[in-house]
């Protein structure tokens, strides 16, 4: 087992059971005229997070562990997004409408796809989801169970929207989860600092929290089956 040093006390992971997800590392949330501006956020607070997220991806690369990326979106005809999360803010600037970037969280516009200093690379899987959690509504739970998969690296945007709904539901399916505090970013540093405390407050009531370097320093190459 490797062991990183961590709030609310060392995290115990296998790498060969663990993998890195990466939240919506989209154009969308991430640069200006996009979904995330659109809701009236100032996007630049979460560049921050793209240089020690591109570091921790060669690592992972390098190490062999399971890469896994998400993106939020909806399909062009709009019939995966509920009213209530449709309805929402100026109506020329809804998900939908046409934007910089192409219409806004709509699957398959340039606004929707994963920024270009984090592409996903050849065979890492990217998982399509309508909501703010990874599990609902896509196959994350079946792909990780088949894979043998039992702890849980978790980047992304943002804290306590997505990367939070996240670990929560990820948290009550039985995951271990560290969340890495410098590879996830907020347009609210207030809502960063306590959402990260809140996951590792309570003796870890969501999990784990620690930053990249000390993730990679612990990081060890997955063993090759005996067999190979
Ligand atoms: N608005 C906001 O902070 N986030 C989202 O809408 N989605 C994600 O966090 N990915």
């Amino acid at each position: 087992m490797a062991i990183v040093d961590a709030l609310p006390g060392p995290y115990s992971f296998d790498p060969a059971t663990t993998a890195l997800i990466v939240i919506d590392m989209q154009r969308d949330f991430m640069e200006p005229g996009g979904f995330g501006e659109t809701l009236g956020n100032d996007v630049a607070q979460l560049r921050r997070t793209i240089e020690p997220t591109r570091a921790l991806l060669a690592a992972a690369r390098a190490a062999g562990l399971t890469i896994i990326h998400t993106r939020e979106g909806h399909r062009p005809d709009l019939s995966d997004c509920p009213p209530a999360k449709l309805n929402r803010g100026d109506p020329s600037l809804r998900i939908g409408a046409p934007g910089p970037m192409g219409r806004i969280l709509i699957r398959g516009e340039p606004g929707h796809d994963i920024i270009d200093e984090l592409a996903p690379a050849p065979g890492e899987p990217v998982i399509d989801k309508p909501g703010k959690g990874a599990f609902y509504a896509t196959d994350l739970g079946e792909r990780l169970t088949a894979g043998g998969i039992r702890s849980l690296v978790v980047t992304g945007v943002t804290t306590e929207v997505c990367v939070h709904t996240t670990v929560r539901e990820a948290n009550d399916r039985g995951y271990e989860c560290l969340v890495l505090a410098d590879c996830v970013g907020s347009y609210f540093p207030e809502f960063q600092a306590a959402g990260l405390k809140m996951i590792a407050a309570q003796g870890g009531i969501f999990g784990w929290v620690a930053e990249s370097p000390a993730f990679i320093a612990a990081l060890q190459p997955v063993k090759e089956p005996t067999w190979n």
